[in-house]
């Protein structure tokens, strides 16, 4: 394709909690979400290499809006990291919700990243937790196994698509996000920072038709 971007040996396709809580039906259903299925699981056709993220809460997990008496889902509240998103329970480890969405169909994925897992610390970014220090793992993986590149695809774009892409370039890898194979949970201008953030950093954002 004469536009299209060549992906090589040494590029990683990143798909994002792409889980049933994350679909329409869920627990944090991300508007439209279950539309990006068939174009990530297109994508994956074309890279050698992929990888899984997962959203992966234990019950009880500071994140949720039920583990903070008289608070909301979408409130924002102060936690020792920072400010953090209340959202409703949510991709609890072993529940039909945090399993991946049966229409995700991506056999030759190389590795699944859980994130999120410790109780008192939220994780949107695949690499580090929201403490923004405390890494997943990721970043050795890439570095270990050669990998240069990372596409991002997945649920949402506006937190764990977001994230992972900053952190991705911070570690120093290249990165490009696949925006038509993302739907975004769009609260409180989020949708819009990210536009802003990702073009700060002058992260390449594409469409699926542009991968060759
Ligand atoms: C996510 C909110 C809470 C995401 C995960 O996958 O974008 N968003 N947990
Ligand atoms: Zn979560």
């Amino acid at each position: 394709m004469a536009n299209g971007i060549a992906v090589g040996d040494d590029d990683l396709l990143l798909v994002v909690d792409i889980q049933n809580d994350f679909c329409p039906g869920g627990r944090l259903a991300v508007p439209r979400g279950d539309e990006v299925m068939p174009l990530v699981n297109r994508l994956a056709t074309i890279f050698p290499h992929v990888a899984l993220t997962q959203d992966w809460h234990p019950a009880g997990h500071l994140s949720f809006a039920s583990s903070h008496p008289g608070r909301n889902p979408f409130e924002t509240i102060t936690v020792s990291y920072g400010p953090q998103i209340l959202w409703p329970d949510h991709c609890v480890q072993g529940t039909p919700g945090a399993e991946f969405h049966p229409a995700l169909n991506i056999p030759h994925a190389g590795l699944v990243v859980r994130k999120g897992f410790r109780r008192a610390i939220d994780s949107y970014s695949a690499f580090f937790e929201n403490d923004r220090r405390t890494p997943t793992g990721l970043a050795g993986y890439l570095r270990e196994r050669g990998l240069k590149r990372v596409f991002l695809a997945g649920l949402a774009f506006d937190f764990c698509v977001r994230y992972s892409a900053e952190d991705a370039h911070g570690q120093g890898f290249a990165v490009v996000v696949i925006e038509d194979a993302c739907r975004a949970i769009d609260v409180e201008g989020s949708l819009q920072a990210t536009r802003q953030s990702l073009a700060a950093l002058g992260t390449a954002v594409i469409t699926v038709n542009d991968v060759a």
